[in-house]
């Protein structure tokens, strides 16, 4: 009975083994399904969405991709798809944002001035002084025409004084401006807008002669710049100059009567007296004077008999501006030899009878057209009217091609092609054109850069019937015999050289001598292979800039004068000395053969700076100095009495 109980335990206990082990291999064939199952439908999606995300997290992945990689968690899917999304939005708005807040700090656009301006002026007023006004109202054939001169001045200040609602005051030269006043010789601009006041002031023939083109263009200008034309100063300009200075400053003072701290920015050097008289009736007024002809080594201004009363006049503004740091130098330089003044060589200013002027570098430039940026090289062919085609000099060329000449290298790609603009705006043929932008100023270099097309075309006769010289040159100051004397030699070298040169239909000058308008103009700077800027002495020169800014296909060459103020900033332009005429020549044939690659690299870096470095940072520079001039109240009061005292 022993034996059979035994039996029965061990069947048993082999049942429950076995028993066992099926249940084992049961439940480890369930947990390896499982495992696959979950490896299979969940562990890879999750993986591949897991990846998506970290792709689209580095912004290499797109969220219309998302939904795949979740496969059956579409629901699930959804919501990561709309969070990522928003995640995509939200990067992109932030990093606009933080490329426009880059931008603005940089780039300085008229709205912006306009606050800055307006932000740092409180409750004071502007009031803008300068010979030339920004609206000149002119009657022909029975018609008033408003003119808006051509100017950077009128570009830069616009905005300001719109901003602030200020008063520009100037000479009124238009023949029908005196109809266009009230009583008080006031006219709102600009007309139809009425956004700010200008006053006009009126000047008689004589006054005009003498103050304007005698003292101001016949003395200072020749006597500033050093172009070898020698200034004359004559007593009866000199003292039209100070009447007229004194009759300027009284419209000023009638102007400002009633505002406190009134902010008055005197432009150039028709008004060298205006700062100190003024200082001297308001001591509370904050004076900046912007000096927009260059400021020569003290013993060049010693040519003049009234150095002393210049410069005694300047320092009565607060801020005395100049294009460069070297003007800047000779200006302090001629305080120092000519004034009891204490010049402080480290802070740059000037302190006399108890008032400080501070001496800086503005560099003046042009605006920036933002909008213009990056539109095509082919649209801007259209808007001048060009077409597309070779515009290379080729082998075999014309039949005055002497033997042993060699072709020129230029280069093919990018060129600006001009003949149709030539054929079609000046009646004849040609393939690269070559442009000067200029009043017609014996400063401006427009014989020697004549002389230099002369000595190309003798020297290099390959490239006659190929290039054209387009000289604009807007009339200016015609009442003064150097410059009716500077016309005739002009006009005479032109003809020389077309007679020499031209075919039929072919001329290797055209002389356009008129004011065009700024749109033409442009569209001669955005068509002009290469635009000449020589001239013999500039304070900064706006036409360099000018062809710079509208160069939105990044292409043409600039040669600039060494002796131009925007020499300093424009380092990519071909630089040379405008009295040296091969020099001058050889620049031509340079920048005619430059790769397309390295004009497009000079033009984009000088574009930087320009566009940086633009007219509307010049503003708010200047103004943001005179601004932050502290005048107190008490050294105020001081200054109030004494002035009062002297007057009575
Ligand atoms: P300017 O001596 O008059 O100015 P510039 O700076 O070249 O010389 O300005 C001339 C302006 O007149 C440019 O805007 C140009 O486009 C325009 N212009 C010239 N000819 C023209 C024409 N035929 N038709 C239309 N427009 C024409 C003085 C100083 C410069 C300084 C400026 C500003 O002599 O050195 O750069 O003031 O401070």
């Amino acid at each position: 009975m022993t034996a059979d109980a035994d039996y029965i335990r061990t069947e048993a206990i082999e049942v429950w083994r076995r028993s066992f082990f099926r249940v084992a291999a049961i439940v480890v064939l369930v947990v390896v399904v499982t495992l696959m199952m979950v490896r299979w439908f969940l562990q890879q999606p999750v993986t591949r969405a897991a990846d998506w995300l970290r792709r689209l997290r580095h912004g290499e992945a797109d969220v219309e991709e998302g939904a795949k990689e979740f496969g059956y968690l579409v629901p699930l899917a959804r919501e990561v798809t709309t969070l990522a999304e928003n995640l995509t939005q939200a990067r992109f708005a932030a990093e606009t944002e933080a490329r426009l807040r880059d931008q603005a700090e940089h780039l300085w656009t008229a709205e912006r001035l306009a606050v800055h301006v307006r932000d740092r002026l409180g409750s004071g007023q502007l009031f803008v002084v300068s010979h030339r006004e920004p609206f000149i109202h002119m009657r022909k054939k029975g018609r008033t025409e408003c003119i808006v001169p051509p100017s950077g001045l009128v570009t830069a200040i616009e905005p300001v004084l719109q901003a602030c609602d200020g008063t520009w005051i100037a000479h009124g030269s238009g023949n029908d401006d005196r109809a266009h006043v009230d009583d008080h010789d006031r006219l709102r601009v600009p007309p139809g807008e009425n956004r700010y006041t200008l006053r006009r002031v009126w000047l008689s023939p004589e006054e005009e002669t003498g103050y304007y083109e005698g003292f101001s263009n016949e003395g200072i200008w020749p006597l500033c710049h050093i172009a070898h034309t020698r200034p004359i100063f004559r007593v009866s300009d000199w003292n039209y100059y100070q009447s007229v200075n004194k009759k300027f400053a009284d419209v000023v003072l009638d102007e400002i009567n009633g505002t406190r701290h009134p902010v008055i920015f005197v432009q150039d050097y028709h008004f060298a007296l205006l700062p100190a008289i003024i200082k001297n009736a308001r001591p509370d007024a904050r004076i900046a004077m912007f000096w927009h002809i260059p400021w020569p080594n003290p013993e060049f201004f010693s040519i003049c008999p009234w150095q002393a009363e210049l410069v005694n006049g300047l320092l009565g503004a607060d801020v005395i501006g100049f294009h460069l740091q070297s003007y800047c130098n000779n200006f302090l330089d001629t305080v120092d030899r000519t004034l009891e003044a204490r010049t402080d060589w480290e802070q740059f200013s000037i302190r006399r009878n108890g008032h400080v002027s501070n001496v800086r570098p503005y560099p003046i430039s042009v605006a920036w057209d933002e909008s213009t940026e990056n539109s095509s090289p082919e649209v801007d062919r259209d808007v001048a009217g060009l077409s597309r085609g070779n515009g290379v000099p080729q082998p075999g060329g014309p039949s005055l091609v002497k033997k042993d000449e060699q072709a020129p290298q230029v280069s093919q790609i990018g060129r600006a092609i001009v003949p149709d603009m030539l054929r079609r705006e000046l009646g004849i043929d040609g393939e690269h054109l070559v442009l000067g932008v200029d009043r017609m100023d014996y400063t401006k270099g427009i014989v020697e850069r004549l002389l230099a097309v002369e000595m190309l075309l003798q020297e290099h006769p390959w490239y006659l019937e190929k290039i054209t010289f387009v000289q604009i040159a807007s009339p200016s100051r015609t009442g003064i015999q150097k410059y009716a004397d500077l016309r005739v030699e002009v006009e005479g070298t032109v003809e020389r050289i077309n007679r020499t040169f031209q075919t039929s239909a072919w001329k290797p000058v055209v002389l356009i001598q008129r004011q065009c308008s700024h749109s033409e103009v442009a569209r001669y700077y955005r068509a002009a292979d290469l635009c000449l800027v020589t001239a013999l002495h500039d304070g900064m020169n706006l036409v360099a800039k000018e062809y710079v800014a509208a160069r939105n296909d990044c292409d043409g060459v600039l040669v600039l004068s060494k002796f131009a103020g925007a020499a300093q900033e424009l380092r990519d332009a071909l630089l040379v000395n405008p009295y040296d005429v091969a020099q001058v020549k050889e620049a031509i044939i340079t920048g005619l053969a430059m790769p397309v690659e390295e004009r497009r690299l000079r033009m984009t870096r000088m574009r930087h700076q320009v566009k940086e470095y633009n007219v509307y940072r010049w503003a708010s520079r200047i103004l943001a100095d005179l601004c932050a001039v502290r005048i107190e109240d008490d050294i105020l009061a001081v200054a109030m009495n004494r002035s009062q005292r002297k007057r009575a």
